[in-house]
């Protein structure tokens, strides 16, 4: 086995110095929003592991079924030499990509890219532990701006898995796929997976499940701005929101005050005051069609070339071509 490297562009000083320009653009913007990007601290990545396997948090369950189902074909269109994966977390998933490419035998690296330094070392080295004949070379990098930072690869797969994508809005996205696009070679590939639009029931089910564990998932982020930024908030006086917005079709989860507040930002140095019942947007979930998939994917340069969907018909995955 060779000893996986890890290439740190994103330092805890970097997340800090982001975090609080988001939380002071956002909790002075009205209305008040924080980015989901903060969702993601130790705790919260643990809560997230949970909703992965919550009964109504289908999304999870659906793109490991189509990845079962269609990666050795993924692995002989593409004969990818490099995967790069993009908020790779724990890299799970991405085991299916890594056996089926093994199995044709052209892939030679694996590069995982996220923000979380601890969880990339983890999973860089169980993965150099598995696969003993990849390099493995990790990106510690934040991937709306990182992406100069993947190295050239001999034929590279770019995987952005989960329905991440949807958390960025309309224009951010345009922008990031044109930047993954840029970043790519002509006859490279991406695979996308992306989130259905559906039953409204059953989103909003998703995202405010029986247990409440998503809800904890979200009252969280206010839980890293009083550790990271010296908050105050009371998290457990905000009520967790769960809304389809049938027009820009995505789901948003929102923090709902209580009681009015007023809450000392002490790193900010601002008080944030809050009227009762009035709402902080913390995440946007962005639910597609394939049309709309295509069209998004052809602005940004690239063709889509196999669109697959799970047995259920609740989440697809896209391979587009540079
Ligand atoms: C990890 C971004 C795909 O948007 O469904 C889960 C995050 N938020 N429950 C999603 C999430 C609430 C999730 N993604």
């Amino acid at each position: 086995m060779s000893e996986p490297e890890l290439i740190v562009h994103f330092t805890e000083a970097d997340a800090a110095r982001d975090l609080r320009a988001d939380a002071r653009a956002g909790l002075t913007d009205r209305p008040k929003w924080l980015t989901p990007k903060w969702l993601y601290d130790a705790a919260g990545s643990e809560l997230f592991e949970r909703i992965t396997a919550l009964p109504e948090y289908y999304q999870t369950r659906a793109e490991h079924n189509i990845l079962t189902r269609h990666a050795v074909e993924i692995a002989e269109i593409t004969g990818a030499g490099t995967l790069v994966e993009l908020g790779s977390g724990s890299s799970e998933k991405t085991r299916l990509l890594l056996d089926a490419l093994r199995k044709t035998s052209t892939l030679r690296e694996f590069v995982p890219l996220d923000v979380s330094e601890s969880a990339l070392r983890q999973a860089v080295t169980a993965i150099a532990v598995d696969y003993p004949e990849l390099r493995v070379r990790g990106i510690v990098g934040d991937f709306t701006t990182e992406l100069a930072a993947v190295p050239a690869g001999q034929g590279r797969l770019v995987a952005f898995l989960g329905g991440t994508i949807g958390n960025f809005l309309p224009a951010e996205r345009a922008r990031f796929l044109a930047a993954v696009r840029s970043s790519l070679r002509p006859g490279e590939w991406l695979l996308l997976g992306t989130d259905l639009v559906k039953d409204p029931r059953r989103l909003v089910q998703a995202y405010d499940d029986a247990q409440g564990v998503t809800a904890e998932f979200d009252r969280n982020v206010l839980r890293v701005l009083n550790r990271e930024l010296d908050a105050e908030f009371d998290a457990d006086a905000f009520e967790h929101v769960a809304r389809w917005n049938a027009e820009q079709e995505w789901i948003e989860m929102r923090l709902r005050a209580s009681r009015a507040m007023r809450v000392p930002v002490a790193g900010l140095g601002l008080t944030v005051e809050l009227e009762r019942g009035e709402e902080i947007r913390t995440e946007i979930s962005a639910k597609f069609r394939r049309e709309r998939v295509a069209g998004e994917l052809a602005d940004a340069g690239f063709e889509l070339s196999r669109w697959w969907l799970d047995e259920g018909g609740d989440f697809a995955l896209s391979l587009a071509t540079a």
